[in-house]
């Protein structure tokens, strides 16, 4: 686990440098990539973890709203317990699958949130016509963008979706790197905060629903139930995104289903429920970690059994 105990909150240099300690201590198992640079020329970094070739692909993209920390800080412990675990059911997941994990994608957004403003949410970039920053990336991907309120055309809003899809070289380099192992892999995670949900396909209707929107259902009981059974009793709720949240257009996971053609992808929202929000206790993060992990074991278990991986 090198210099990490997931007992407090990483910035960007300290998890880059953990990253580089992690590729060096286990170099067959493990490749560095990049999704591409960021709007303050921040290089995008990713690790795949894989144990041999042409394994079903599972891709984790974390962090694209730069104030939910409890995001970057489960994906790492993530990879961790992936190389180091060594239970059944974990070496089952890291030896039966390629995976490939984001930790933190809005590396500026994540940068600004450490520095300057513990909520920031969006990228960084300035606009022309307003003196407000940044863009919701997770409103950006060209997937009905725009549509059924589903994001803002507001500048100063938090769910500002830009001014054109892709107008943030984040979600266009993830679009273009995610196109390019689009073979390569067959389940999309996004990894958010807060709301202790499971959300599936599609976040730009309500009336709309994926063809397999009852294997996803099956997927997210699946996972609810595993993390319900744990010590600490914890609720999370499943259904689509419009259905139980609102409607979000332009969403990475949209765009992974429509344009990719994928089928089995989820939105996760960690921990809590509001009472901390996106701040939430350091002393929470090993639990998180804990649900996630029982979580995953039984959406790929189910997802498996399904015949999707
Ligand atoms: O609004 C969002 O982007 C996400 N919630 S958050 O509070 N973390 O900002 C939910 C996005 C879910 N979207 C899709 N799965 N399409
Ligand atoms: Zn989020």
């Amino acid at each position: 686990s090198g210099t990490f105990g997931w007992k407090r909150y990483h910035e960007l240099a300290e998890i880059e440098a953990w990253l580089d300690e992690i590729l060096a201590t286990f170099p067959s198992v493990t490749e560095s990539f990049s999704i591409g640079q960021s709007y303050e020329g921040r290089n995008i970094r990713g690790i795949k973890i894989s144990h041999g070739s042409n394994k079903p692909g599972i891709f984790i993209e974390s962090n694209i709203h730069a104030r939910e920390w409890i995001t970057s800080a489960s994906a790492t412990w993530f990879i961790n317990e992936l190389l180091t675990s060594q239970t059944t059911e974990v070496r089952n997941l890291a030896e039966n699958y390629d995976w490939y994990i984001v930790p933190v994608f809005n590396v500026d957004g994540f940068e600004y949130s450490h520095r300057q403003n513990r909520l920031w949410r969006k990228t960084r970039q300035p606009h022309a016509t307003s003196s407000c920053i940044g863009v919701d990336g997770n409103r950006n991907f060209n997937s009905h963008w725009m549509e059924n309120n589903g994001a803002s055309s507001d500048p100063c809003s938090e769910t500002f979706a830009g001014e054109s899809p892709w107008s943030e070289p984040e979600s266009k380099a993830l679009s273009e790197y995610l196109t390019s192992i689009k073979d390569k892999f067959s389940v999309y995670l996004s990894f958010h905060s807060y709301g202790q949900w499971l959300l599936s396909p599609y976040g730009h209707s309500e009336v709309e629903y994926p063809e397999n929107y009852d294997d996803l259902q099956e997927i997210g009981a699946a996972f609810a139930g595993a993390i319900k059974n744990l010590v600490y009793g914890t609720d999370y709720v499943y259904g689509s995104t419009a259905s139980v949240l609102y409607v979000a257009s332009g969403s990475s996971v949209d765009w992974v289903f429509n344009e990719l053609d994928k089928k089995v992808g989820f939105t996760i929202e960690f921990r809590d429920k509001g009472n901390f929000g996106f701040v939430l206790p350091p002393a929470q993060i090993l639990p998180n970690c804990d649900e996630l992990m029982a979580g995953m074991v039984a959406l790929i278990d189910k997802t498996n059994q399904l015949g999707y991986i």
